[in-house]
């Protein structure tokens, strides 16, 4: 059965790996679903906002965490609200897996101190794929 893969990654923290997100959603999409296919999405209206437009954000991106069955986060570029999506995916026992580019930079003590996330500090791209490949095994 095809998993549920919420992808987490930096949208107004920054779009600097806007193209790395595309490219591992690509990936994960190989085998399984991503609902969150637009993170790697180039064409983001990223100063479009208001309260609507964000409640909107909020209430679809926390159903799709509740209903998916594994979190996929790529944290190099820090982002609140990925902070606060795997705050609440473990919150809701989902399980989350944490990428970030270790040349690059430092992730929180809050998520390297928390035994409940699965961290995968790398250097070279190929190697999110082949852990991907065992998450998703
Ligand atoms: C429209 C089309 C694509 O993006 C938009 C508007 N913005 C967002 N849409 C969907 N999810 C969002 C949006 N902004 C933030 N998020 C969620 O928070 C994503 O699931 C990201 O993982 C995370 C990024 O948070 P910030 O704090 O970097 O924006």
């Amino acid at each position: 059965m095809n998993k549920k893969i919420y992808f987490a990654g930096s949208i107004r923290g920054g779009r600097v790996d806007a193209d790395l997100y595309n490219r591992i959603i690509s990936y994960i999409q190989r085998t399984d679903v991503v609902l969150t296919e637009h993170v790697g999405s180039k064409n983001l209206f990223l100063t479009e906002q208001g309260f609507e437009r964000d409640s909107k954000i909020y209430n679809q991106d926390t159903a799709w965490l509740r209903q998916s069955d594994i979190l996929i986060g790529e944290c190099t570029c820090p982002s609140l609200g990925v902070g606060y999506e795997l705050a609440y995916a473990e919150r809701f026992g989902i399980p989350c897996h944490i990428f970030y580019n270790k040349t690059k930079t430092q992730l929180s003590a809050m998520l390297t101190g928390n035994p409940y996330f699965q961290i995968h500090p790398y250097e070279k791209e190929e190697e999110i794929y082949e852990v991907i490949d065992e998450i998703l095994k």
